[in-house]
This record gives C-alpha cells, structure tokens and sequence, in this order.
C-alpha cells in the first residue's frame, strides 16, 4: 500500500534528541510533571512513530557519575533498542551544563582544571557518538557566557573557546573518527549573556579556527527568534556558507524566554519558509526536532507531541511544493524579478573599469524609471499565505 503523504518514513530523516520527548518538565518555578523515560522506550516509541533517528548528551543515556559497569549496562540497553528498532544515532552532544561544576561556563571557564575536564567530558561522548555512527556532534555552549560584563574577558574567553573547539576538531583527527562539530548559537538563558549568540557570531568565530573546514553550525529556530532575528534568512548565510551540518527545528513567539514549542506552533509563516528553503536549498541533513512538550502534558501528550513536529514539517513540506508549482507563483517570482537575483551583476569579464566606462550603467540609466516599478511582493506573500492555509 502507497504510504500517506503524512506519515513519517524513515527518508524524511525525521530525528529527536532523547531529552526532547524525556523532558521531564522542570522549569525555574515548578518541579517535574512527568516521570523519568527510559531511553529504551523512546527509542522503541519514535520508531513506531516513523522518526529515523534518535539523538543524545551523554548524561541522557548514563547519569552524570555512573561507575564504569553502569555505564556499559546503559550502553549495552540502548544498542540493543537500536538494532531492533532500525533507529541509527545521526548526532551526539555533549552535557557541559547541568552540574554546577559548569556554573561559571566549561571550554571558557575562568578555572583551568574545569576546562581540561569539560574537554575530556566531551572527548569520551565523542568515542560513544563514533562507536554508534554518529556523523555530527553538537556543541552547545549554554554556559559559555556571563551575567556581568565586569566578570568576563570577551576576546579571552574566545581565545579558550577557539583553543576547545580547535582541540575537540584535532581528537577527531587523531582518532580517525568521521565525524563533524556543529556549534548551535543561542543568545541568552540560561546565561545572562552567552558566547557565540547568533549564527553570525558563530560563523565568524569559525572562520577563524585552525580546523575551521571540520566545524559548521546547528542553528535552533527559537534561539534566533528570541534574538529578534529571521531564521530564514540565518540559515541561508549558513547553507551559503557550506556551514549548515546539521539543525534544530522548534516553535518560538517572538522575543522571549527559550520556549521550544513543537515545530509549526511559533511563527507558522518562518515555519512554511523554513521548510521550502531546506527543501529547495540544497540541505540534505537530518530534520531534528529540538522541542519540549509542554509541562501541562501527560505521556500520551508526550507522544502526540512527537508526531505534531513531523506532521507540521510534512504538511508544510506538501504546501511549499505546491507553492513552487503553481503557474500563478512561478509567474508572480518572475514578475516580482526574483530570479534576476541569480544573474552576475557584471558581464563576463567585465573589469571595474569597463564598468565604470559603461554609460547605460549610470549616465544614461533612467533612475526614475527604475524606482518607479512596483515589487509585486504583496502578491507573492498573498499567495504563499493562500497555499500554506490550503485555500489554493
Ligand atoms: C539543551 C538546549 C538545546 C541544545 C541541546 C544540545 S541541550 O536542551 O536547550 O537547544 O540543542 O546540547
Ligand atoms: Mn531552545
Ligand atoms: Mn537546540
């Protein structure tokens, strides 16, 4: 039987990480409304949901301070769920947060000997994340920032920043792991301040690495929405960039506390954007879901979660290729002049010289003519509005 069009297969490369649908719903003014998940049963639950990939820090899978036996126990339980379930581990990431031995920060913690122990923190995930075939490892730095400018050395503390990525990217290489470091920016909470806030800063930061070609980013929709600024357009530079390794896809309104609602339950019109420039930009890394389900649910609201952000990124992925094959849209990109954008501004081998030679570029150019052309955006906007509510 020919699949539906909204159930999830394992191509659509649809992953979660194992503290999304495990959250546990602490939040600074309440405790957990929901009991701990094993993550055996998430595992067995996201495969029977159609999720192809499950995602982890490593204190998900072995809590913080689990002796060597216990560690391989909680191991051995989780390769097991994998083997059966057909579920692969596409991302590992590591928990450089939670303890408050990273209060102060970890790869830029004022204290030496926490830095050294948050490299190695993260250096035996990596041997994990490489046992299990990850390709991408994610490095969140929450921590990395501060509550007072008087407590913080900024061009210092991306030296030891620089110098952790950097060593990360060289353990990789030694080891002979394939394996990619993704950085996810994220503009504030739980720091006042953190390090690296959007994906501008990130991709800066990068350029400037020694192992600079090993590091791209994972930018998370709400962190740039809680800076005010456009995903879209953030991951295009990334995708522009060679950059976009891998992606965390949630909800957000607007400018507030980190809210990781299901993908689709923000701003439905970034959302609907969002998926046409995945699915038309080129990017063919995993769809990773990076939401929490909201503390008001029980386990069955758990579950229904999971499925909203697959759905939500097939319905929208079904309306942006409808979008892109309506006559009236092709005609209104053209009218609209969109795709001019893609022809070079110069002719071939047209030097500054013959440019500024050129009398039709300015001497005879009719300014006036030219401002004077209407944009034909409003119709476009229109349309995308009509084929995302499926009123065309
Ligand atoms: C944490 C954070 C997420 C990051 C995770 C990766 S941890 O839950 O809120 O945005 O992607 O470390
Ligand atoms: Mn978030
Ligand atoms: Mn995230």
């Amino acid at each position: 039987m020919a699949a539906q069009p909204l159930t999830p297969q394992p191509e659509d490369r649809f992953s979660f990480g194992l503290w999304t649908v495990g959250w546990r719903a602490v939040d600074p003014f309440g405790e957990a409304t929901r009991p701990r998940l094993d993550p055996v049963e998430a595992v067995h639950r996201l495969a029977g949901l159609g999720a192809w990939g499950v995602t982890f820090h490593d204190d998900d899978l072995i809590p913080f301070g689990a002796d060597g036996a216990e560690r391989e126990g909680h191991i051995a339980r989780f390769r097991e769920a994998l083997d059966e379930t057909g579920l692969v581990v596409p991302m590992a990431t590591t928990n450089l947060f939670t303890h408050p031995v990273f209060k102060g920060g970890a790869l830029t913690s004022a204290d030496r000997d926490i830095r050294r122990y948050a490299l190695r923190k993260v250096m035996r995930n990596m041997d994990l994340a490489a046992e299990l075939g990850a390709r991408t490892y994610v490095l969140w730095g929450g921590r990395e920032g501060a509550e007072t400018d008087a407590g913080i050395d900024v061009p210092a503390a991306l030296d030891r920043y620089a110098e952790g990525v950097d060593t990360l990217a060289q353990y990789v290489l030694d080891q002979g792991y394939d394996l990619r470091l993704a950085l996810e920016p994220k503009p504030n909470e739980p720091r006042g301040d953190i390090l690296l806030p959007t994906i501008g800063h990130a991709l800066a930061f990068i350029s400037r690495l020694q192992h600079h070609e090993m590091v791209g980013v994972n930018p998370e929709v709400g962190h740039e929405q809680m800076a005010g600024l456009n995903y879209v357009h953030g991951i295009g530079q990334a995708l522009w960039s060679g950059k976009l390794f891998h992606l965390d896809l949630n909800g957000q309104r607007g400018p507030r506390y980190d809210q990781d609602f299901v993908f689709g339950h923000g701003d439905l019109l970034s959302a609907f954007f969002t998926v046409d420039l995945l699915e038309h930009g080129g990017y063919e890394g995993p769809r990773h879901f990076d939401y929490k389900p909201l503390r008001t649910e029980d386990a069955d609201g758990v579950w229904a979660s999971a499925e909203a952000n697959m759905r939500s990124y097939l319905i929208l992925r079904e309306r942006a290729r409808a979008y892109r094959a309506d006559p009236e849209v092709r005609e209104a990109l053209r009218a609209a002049r969109v795709d001019q954008l893609a022809v070079p501004t110069l002719e071939p081998g047209e030097t500054p010289a013959r440019l500024a030679a050129d009398p039709g570029a300015f001497e005879e150019f009719d300014v006036d003519a030219a401002a004077a052309r209407g944009g034909g955006f409003v119709r476009l906007s229109q349309l995308a509005l009509e084929h995302l509510t499926g009123a065309r």
